[in-house]
């Protein structure tokens, strides 16, 4: 396959943007190489600028789950395009995109739209700490959150330590608000409430991983922090923001039993236009301005592009409702990647959760970060350009969750199969 088109698009793009990508995680770091550039994308498929065709299991990092360019979403950006592109006042659509997302998710009595995940975690933990008055957040090795001050932080020297920035630019006193702990690990929790209980204001937490790889969440873990949450007065906040209308309509909550304080959102409910979102039960959602003293704001939230992109998104996934299908095509692509794994003899475990799914190169179950962290990740990088030399495009990183979508097929799922078993063949050689 031929990419020079994208290795020139690259050089270009290197001079003008910090690593050629307003993403680091698109850059190919992980894997190496350079960057693939989309010209367009239609169903299951992206095309480059080469006219390289690829079976897409990235959809934009979640949010394409009925694929690209869905007729029914095509229309409602159209329309809703002709009419202005943003107002800088309300609109009855944002009404009906947070009917569309209180609907679907009982706990959530009132939302907020905002432009991404990012500021739907910053806000949320913004208003852990206004509702509670106390400073501590506790969030998971392993979890991303989007790139949140706060939230930029590594486990300090022991795990009930506070934590330490882990990016230039985040200062130690942010950082020492932010206790990194290991998840899934219940004891641990339990320790961190004892020593800091009085002082924290949230839990954050995906409920699903995806961000180092598919990873479960054990009961035991999930009642630990439900409960002590509520013992000692704090926020239990579930980041939905890739599992939000992914693994469920109603979210990875509606499947696990566990019910929230907050839940962010995003990716899917922007329908692949930017929307992220938060929300609760309205006796805490209406502490933020201007309802209550918490300040939010946002210039493009509920942008009448990217809501009509939501809306049409999640209309399609309540009236359609295509998770059984996306569970037994997912459920195909596992054991699939599984046998071809087997009968390369390399070593491979999967985390898994409906549409959502991560083959790591792990011969142990990868629960947290300590066992993530121990997979080959240069053997993920030659299966990951196995691959793409076969049409396939998986996640850039072993540590990051492929998406099936609505618009993927059985033939798409044994074709992805029959280039994993020879890319894994090739691994084993290599
Ligand atoms: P954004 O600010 O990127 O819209 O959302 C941040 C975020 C928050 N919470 C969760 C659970 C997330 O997965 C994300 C963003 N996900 C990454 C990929 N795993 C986005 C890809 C990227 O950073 O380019």
């Amino acid at each position: 396959m031929s990419r020079t088109k994208s290795q020139l698009a690259f050089a270009r793009a290197k001079t003008l943007m910090p690593g050629g990508v307003n993403s680091p995680a698109r850059a190919f770091g992980a894997v190496g190489g350079d960057p693939i550039f989309i010209d367009r994308a239609q169903g299951a498929y992206l095309y480059d600028l080469d006219g390289n065709r690829y079976i897409d299991y990235i959809g934009s990092w979640g949010p394409m789950i009925l694929g690209h360019g869905h007729p029914k979403v095509v229309e409602a950006v159209t329309r809703a395009l002709h009419r202005g592109t943003s107002y800088g006042a309300p609109t009855e659509a944002e009404s009906e995109l947070a009917e569309l997302v209180i609907e679907a998710v009982p706990s959530i009595e009132k939302v907020r739209l905002v432009n991404s995940g990012t500021e739907a975690t910053m806000s949320a933990i913004r208003l852990a700490r206004g509702y509670t008055g106390r400073d501590v957040i506790v969030k998971f090795a392993g979890n991303y959150h989007g790139h949140v001050d706060s939230l930029l932080v590594a486990a300090g020297s022991s795990a009930a330590t506070l934590g330490a920035p882990n990016s230039p630019g985040v200062t130690c006193g942010t950082a020492r608000d932010t206790l990194v702990l290991r998840y899934n690990d219940a004891a641990g929790l339990h320790a961190a409430f004892e020593r800091h209980g009085q002082e924290i204001a949230g839990v954050i937490l995906e409920p699903v991983v995806g961000n180092m790889g598919v990873v479960k969440p054990s009961e035991e873990f999930l009642s630990a922090a439900r409960t002590l949450t509520r013992q000692y007065g704090a926020l239990l906040i579930f980041d939905e923001v890739m599992t939000g209308f992914r693994v469920a309509y109603g979210g990875a909550q509606s499947l696990l039993g566990v019910t929230p304080d907050l839940t962010t959102l995003g990716k899917i409910i922007g329908g692949g236009l930017p929307v992220g979102a938060y929300g609760g039960p309205a006796a805490i959602m209406d502490h933020v301005l201007p309802a209550g003293k918490v300040f939010q704001a946002g210039t493009l939230s509920g942008n009448p592009l990217a809501v009509a992109a939501g809306i049409a998104t999640l209309k399609v996934l309540r009236d359609e409702n295509p998770y059984p299908r996306l569970h037994a095509l997912a459920a195909r692509l596992v054991g699939g990647l599984e046998q071809a794994a087997r009968d390369a003899d390399v070593a491979c475990s999967v985390g898994w959760c409906e549409s959502m799914l991560t083959l790591f190169f792990s011969s142990q179950p990868v629960t947290d970060w300590d066992t993530a962290s121990r997979c080959d990740t240069k053997r993920y990088a030659r299966y990951f350009w196995g691959l793409v030399e076969r049409g396939v495009y998986m996640p850039c990183s072993q540590f990051e969750a492929l998406f099936v979508s609505a618009a993927h097929t059985e033939a798409d799922i044994d074709a992805t199969i029959e280039a994993a078993r020879q890319a894994l063949a090739e691994t084993a050689a290599a």
